[in-house]
């Protein structure tokens, strides 16, 4: 397992100069974030961002994401011609040495918060999802822009998305992800490329609209789509940490092989459906860290990990969730915990 760092390409105020000297920091996840959900991504703009990363010594083998546009994830349209433009992104991603596509399934809402800068008592900031602020909240008539979210789309445009979507159940929602990944698949079975799926964040659905990918029966469900390691899971500890029920290294043993991509992050549940983002150290919230790569070490996975959201600390401003220091902080709490777990 080797260490990575999310980086949003050139715009991102954390630069790879920075990165590159987290201790033991060997992969960049990046993608490219000027092509229009639903275009290709051309093999010339990929070989462009994998020549970057490599100039700084680092690797360049997990996308995240490869977005999957509205209309496939509705079922609607032409859904068959963004299948076939995915289908050659995956290619030319495949052809210039990508191992890894991460993508997530989650109908308009990427990450989902109801505070982006809550104040924790140590004076850093995180991201908090509290249920009851999140129900109150009509997407229809809120102005609602999270960092991860697709902003190309209008507001009319939006507001028809979260009605389709409403009358959209999880049973569609399902058949719509095994109508994508039947004609995915093949193609990335071929290419030998990894599809990685992001779980939904938070697992529950949010704002009258489904989400599918929470627990353990999501991912049994998922396999039995396809149970070929190509059909697999971005793994993310926050994300599935924030459901109690969920017992994670059980599920890391259970889909190992089908792992190839590692969230690694914290989040302290506080009340039914409610969390809030921590530190990554086990003891600063309810993911006990150290069974994870317990876990990890067990199952001998050969994935990439990377820190995921980190609190903003020290003063830090910028992209919320994605600043430099708690992140490396996080990685190198990642580090230590593979160190001591293996000796
Ligand atoms: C989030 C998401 O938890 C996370 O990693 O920041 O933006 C996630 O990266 C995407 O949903 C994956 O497709
Ligand atoms: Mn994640």
């Amino acid at each position: 397992m080797e260490l990575s760092f999310r980086w949003y390409g050139k715009d991102d105020p954390v630069t790879l100069q920075q990165i590159k000297q987290i201790p033991d920091m060997k992969h960049i996840v990046s993608a490219i974030y000027d092509v229009p959900v639903g275009e290709v991504w051309s093999s010339e703009r990929i070989a462009d961002l994998k020549s970057t990363v490599e100039a700084e010594g680092l690797k360049f083998e997990v996308v995240e994401s490869l977005p999957v546009h509205e209309n496939i994830k509705l079922g609607v349209s032409n859904r068959d011609d963004l299948i076939e433009n995915y289908k050659t992104s995956l290619i030319n991603l495949a052809n210039n040495g990508i191992k890894t596509i991460t993508y997530n399934f989650m109908p308009v809402f990427d990450w989902t918060r109801s505070q982006l800068d809550y104040e924790l008592e140590d004076g850093s900031n995180t991201l908090i999802y509290k249920h009851d602020q999140i129900k109150d909240i009509d997407p229809l008539t809120t102005d609602l822009n999270l960092p991860g979210w697709d902003e190309s789309y209008s507001r009319e445009e939006m507001n028809q998305l979260i009605l389709d979507y409403r009358e959209t159940s999880e049973e569609q929602l399902w058949e719509n992800l095994t109508y994508f990944l039947e004609r995915v698949l093949p193609v990335a079975i071929e290419h030998d490329v990894n599809l990685a799926i992001h779980p939904d964040d938070p697992p529950w659905p949010i704002f009258g609209i489904p989400r599918i990918i929470k627990n353990k029966e999501s991912y049994e469900r998922l396999l039995s789509i396809n149970n070929s390691k190509n059909n697999g899971i971005c793994f993310c500890t926050g994300s599935l940490g924030s459901l109690a029920e969920n017992d994670l290294p059980a599920m890391i043993k259970t889909f190992g092989n089908h792992i190839h991509f590692m969230h690694m992050r914290n989040v302290k549940r506080i009340g039914e459906y409610s969390f809030l983002e921590t530190g990554h150290l086990s003891k600063n919230g309810s993911v006990d860290m150290k069974a994870v790569v317990d876990a990890l070490v067990d199952i001998d996975f050969k994935g990439t990990i990377r820190p995921d959201h980190g609190r903003m600390i020290w003063g830090e401003t910028g992209k919320a969730g994605y600043g430099l220091y708690d992140r490396a902080l996080g990685a190198t709490y990642i580090n230590g915990l593979i160190e001591g777990v293996r000796k």
